[in-house]
């Protein structure tokens, strides 16, 4: 195939982490949960409003701290749907999230690192900031670039 000389096309989409302290009343902790875990927290990459992203994005590797069991985890888009992971633990650390694109795009899969936040800092503006119903969210939005995309990868990302 051929690329379309000179076209950028960008998209939309969130990544980040929320997370919860277990709380009696409003966050129980699981009976399976061990002793030393003080949060419930998910990590993810989603479209904006919840669009759909999967017409470019196929699958998401999250590679979670090796405390962690099976560690790994490779999440396959479901369309309209977020790639998502849900965990319990204590600690905070550091996520490598791989995007791994449709074959069709012919790009090679590219990785962006985000910090699990389990608690919020700064002076108390900032940390209200981070904090929405008990949460705290620490999400970053960004936009995928496609630089010259193949003619049929072009027709894909610009027929939705
Ligand atoms: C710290 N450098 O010491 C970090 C490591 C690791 C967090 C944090 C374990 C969860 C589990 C967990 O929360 N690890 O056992 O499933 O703060």
């Amino acid at each position: 195939g051929k690329r379309v000389k000179g076209r950028q096309i960008s998209r939309p989409f969130v990544y980040g982490t929320t997370a919860r302290p277990f709380d009696p009343e409003k966050n129980p902790k699981p009976s399976h949960v061990p002793n030393d875990h003080t949060h419930s927290w998910t990590v993810f990459v989603k479209g904006i409003d919840d669009t759909d992203l999967t017409y470019w994005l196929k699958r998401v590797q999250f590679k979670l701290h090796e405390s962690i069991p099976n560690h790994v985890r490779m999440i396959d888009g479901v369309p309209g749907k977020a790639f998502v992971v849900e965990e319990t633990g204590w600690g905070e650390f550091e996520i490598a999230i791989k995007l791994y694109y449709v074959p069709e795009s012919a790009e090679k899969p590219q990785t962006v690192y985000h910090h699990l936040r389990l608690h919020a800092y700064g002076n108390d503006a900032e940390r209200a900031a981070m904090v929405a119903n008990g949460e705290v969210i620490s999400w970053v939005y960004e936009e995928q670039l496609f630089n010259e995309p193949y003619e049929h990868f072009f027709d894909v990302l610009t027929s939705g």
